[in-house]
């Protein structure tokens, strides 16, 4: 198997996930697979990257990321094959490089908004969520984290073990408690796969109902995303996919079997409005959800271009 093929079989059944884990591993296999090709025609070359690019792109609908990484990637312009390969090679370490920095950074404004004595809840597994945690708590600063569960792929269990390792106190709860354990938490913070251009979130499903349960008990709805989880597409009418993931994952074969009237129903993200959003942290900082627009605008302008362009 190669690292391309490999990489596309990890993403698809989530031993590679996170957005943000997903991009970099995306630019990666593109890396890998820019160095591995054997041929000095460049039409050729061009069109196995290309088949490239589309094997992972198929991988998974919803995180933005993963078309923005492999797009930057993909942004060469080459008289040859050495030239085409280099400029790949150095188009995916920069995007790796860019998006590591993000979530550091992001960790490093984040934590300004963490309290001395502040209970967080979390919702998933968020590597940009999780960077202003430690950030935070390295400052000194008395914190514990409320994971949920997260059925069904239960990434609650991947949160807690960050924070366990990272000596952070926290407390693992069933999605459903959310409600109920609110009164006790001063702020959300959670991750994202996807912001659209009306600063609207996609997340992990049962985000929108975390941030229903904030929004009545007046606790603040914080969201986590490097600025490539913008979708300049949405800013063209698109709308972002949600995964429906296989209903095994909900409900045994067996119990399926027993009952085969039943639909299960499997999505494996959410839309959480911008009005239950109270900030966006972004590695150029700490925006409302309004501002997705100026976002997409000038950080990922060359994607309107080329979708301006009809690509
Ligand atoms: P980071 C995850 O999706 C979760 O929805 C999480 O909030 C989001 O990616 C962002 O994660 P999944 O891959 O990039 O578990 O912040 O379906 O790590």
């Amino acid at each position: 198997m190669t690292t391309l093929t490999e990489t596309a079989e990890k993403i698809k059944n989530m031993e590679i996930r996170g957005a943000g884990r997903i991009a970099r591993a995306a630019a990666n296999a593109m890396k890998e697979e820019a160095m591995s090709i054997e041929t000095a025609d460049l039409e050729e070359f061009n069109k196995r990257m290309r088949e490239a690019y589309t094997t992972l792109l198929n991988t998974r609908p919803t995180a933005v990321s993963l078309p923005n990484a492999l797009k930057a990637v993909m942004r060469y312009r080459a008289d040859s094959v050495e030239e085409a390969r280099q400029a790949i090679i150095a188009n995916a370490d920069a995007f790796i490089a860019a998006s590591e920095n993000a979530v550091k950074r992001i960790g490093e404004i984040g934590a300004r908004r963490i309290k001395d004595g502040d209970t967080i809840l979390t919702h998933c597994n968020s590597s940009a969520a999780f960077h202003i945690f430690e950030a935070a708590f390295k400052q000194g600063k008395d914190i514990s984290v409320v994971a949920t569960e997260t059925r069904p792929r239960q990434q609650g269990y991947i949160t807690v073990d960050f924070l366990h390792k990272a000596g952070i106190p926290a407390t693992l709860i069933l999605d459903s408690a959310v409600r109920y354990y609110m009164k006790k938490v001063d702020l959300v913070i959670v991750g994202a796969d996807a912001i659209t251009v009306n600063g609207s979130l996609i997340n992990k499903v049962g985000t929108s109902q975390v941030a229903l349960a904030a929004n009545e008990a007046r606790v603040s709805f914080i969201c986590a995303a490097e600025t490539y989880k913008f979708s300049p597409m949405t800013l063209f009418g698109e709308m972002v996919e949600i995964e429906e993931r296989d209903p095994s994952e909900v409900l045994s074969p067996e119990l399926q079997k027993k009952w085969p009237n039943l639909k299960v129903s499997n999505p494996a993200f959410d839309i959480t409005p911008h009005k239950y959003i109270d900030m966006i942290i972004t590695e150029i900082g700490a925006i409302p959800p309004e501002m997705a627009y100026w976002v997409i605008k000038d950080k990922l302008g060359w994607e309107l271009e080329e979708a301006a362009g009809g690509i």
